[in-house]
């Protein structure tokens, strides 16, 4: 297994839309498997392969408190959602440091495809409806800073461009990862 680099807002590439896997081989598992692997140790409860550099629709997430719960959701569709809504302060391993809160209907129901092909279909609410519609924003090239005003958004790109600049001074190698 292997660590993978996550792209940080502003990243242009942030914004590319994810294709539907189509082949379920060792590449996808082993991709999973890294994607897992690097969602645990940055700590997050959620990862989408945009955020990887990897433009096909494949999320993990794990929102149980042992870490333990890992689920794998392939292809995946809303194809319910509630007509109530809760906001969430929501944070973002691309965005980091910077958490605020978002609205989003309360419960789905989501389809989604297993890492062997095998369909599934499950409803979520409270972290995981949250988590499920964040990651589901990332194949679409949408991150949650997007929900926020303009005057914040620009305020949170000027902040990271700055870190960025800075990381890229002290710690040349850090910055190229
Ligand atoms: O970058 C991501 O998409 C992962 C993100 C998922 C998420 C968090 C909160 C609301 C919606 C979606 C994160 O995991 S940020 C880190 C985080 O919230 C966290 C990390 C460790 C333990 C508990 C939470
Ligand atoms: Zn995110």
């Amino acid at each position: 297994m292997a660590l993978l680099s996550i792209l940080r807002y502003p990243d242009p590439r942030l914004h590319n839309i994810a294709s539907p896997v189509t082949a379920f081989d060792e590449r996808l598992k082993k991709l999973v498997a890294d994607m897992a692997e690097t969602m645990y140790d940055a700590p997050g409860i959620g990862l989408a392969a945009t955020q990887v550099d990897v433009h096909e629709q494949v999320i993990v997430i794990d929102v149980s408190e042992a870490r333990d719960q890992l689920q794998v959701l392939i292809n995946p569709e809303i194809i319910w959602s509630s007509d109530d809504r809760q906001v969430y302060e929501e944070g973002c391993l691309s965005v980091p440091g910077i958490y605020d809160g978002v609205e989003r209907p309360s419960r789905v129901r989501v389809r989604s495809l297993d890492v062997e092909g095998y369909p599934r279909e499950f409803d979520a609410d409270g972290l995981l409806a949250v988590c499920v519609q964040h990651e589901m924003d990332h194949l679409k090239g949408k991150v949650f800073v997007e929900y926020l005003s303009l005057l914040k958004r620009n305020r949170i790109k000027t902040k990271l461009q700055k870190e960025e600049r800075e990381l890229k001074r002290d710690k040349p190698a850090m910055a190229a990862r």
